[in-house]
């Protein structure tokens, strides 16, 4: 993918969004060889996946990022490469774009604005894309919750993942992120996404604990519009028709639901003619 160009990878993301929701891979740098990882993202690209997420919440330096997303960029080439990191460590010259997040649930301000405060001078020396994005953990929460201490969203509380949601929109950012935490036994409530989905206009991205089809199916039924997964290939032999399985049905749901859509839309149409 071109680099360089600012909104670049914004804009890719916001295009491919008019044909259906995404899936991203997230691949954790400190889980495998550099070379390990380009393999991975190899499998992603050829299966259909959107992007490539790298970062993870330990063991994240500067040196892992760059190897691994090297590998990553040689061996696929074509799909935008976002940082997702868990502080101005993850932040690394070789990405396309960064996921400029803030973890507006965090009890630190740390996690809130301070890593962000001594990232953004890199960002711009190295010329790389942010992406505004509000990072919010719902329980269980994982690492991710317990390293950024998280005040987390319970789960049976969608109102206040909607009033943070709806702040982030109102803040301009682009993206609410809603993450149970990598490896979560859970997914994030299918409430919780609909009761988000229901009240703000920007893209909901919901990763954690997502390991079937069924389970993305249902999520983006419930109008999650990115869906991330990060574990699904991490432990499997066969990563490729793993994630060909999984991209495979995710399509077809992706295709269904814009057919229903498109219905929709023409009956609103017929009906206004009808009645206008
Ligand atoms: C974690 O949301 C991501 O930050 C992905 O989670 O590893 O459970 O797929 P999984």
């Amino acid at each position: 993918m071109a680099r360089g160009r600012p909104g670049h990878v914004r804009d890719y993301i916001f295009r491919e969004l008019l044909r259906g929701p995404l899936h991203f891979t997230l691949i954790d740098p400190d889980k495998q060889s550099a070379e390990d990882a380009g393999r991975l993202a190899r499998a992603a690209a050829d299966a259909g996946s959107h992007a490539i997420m790298i970062g993870g919440s330990t063991g994240i330096t500067t040196q892992k990022t760059d190897a691994t997303v090297d590998a990553i960029r040689k061996q696929a080439e074509h799909l935008p490469t976002i940082l997702f990191p868990p502080g101005a460590a993850g932040i690394s010259a070789k990405a396309d774009a960064v996921f400029w997040m803030s973890m507006l649930n965090s009890r630190n301000r740390r996690f809130i604005i301070e890593e962000q405060r001594h990232g953004a001078k890199w960002v711009k020396r190295l010329g790389l894309e942010p992406i505004s994005m509000a990072y919010l953990v719902v329980e269980p929460g994982g690492a991710v919750g317990e390293v950024g201490e998280a005040e987390l969203i319970k789960r049976d509380d969608p109102d206040t993942a909607i009033d943070y949601a709806l702040a982030a929109q109102y803040f301009g950012m682009d993206f609410v992120y809603l993450e149970a935490g990598s490896g979560a036994d859970e997914h994030v409530p299918l409430e919780m996404v609909k009761a988000v989905k229901s009240e703000v206009e920007i893209p909901v991205i919901v990763g954690g604990g997502i390991r079937t089809a069924d389970a993305a199916r249902a999520l983006i039924d419930a109008g999650a519009d990115i869906i991330v997964t990060g574990t699904l290939i991490e432990r499997v032999v066969d990563v490729r028709s793993t994630l060909m399985e999984f991209l495979d049905h995710f399509r077809k749901v992706v295709r269904e639901r814009m057919e229903r859509l498109g219905e929709q839309v023409g009956e609103r149409e017929r009906w206004r003619r009808r009645s206008g």
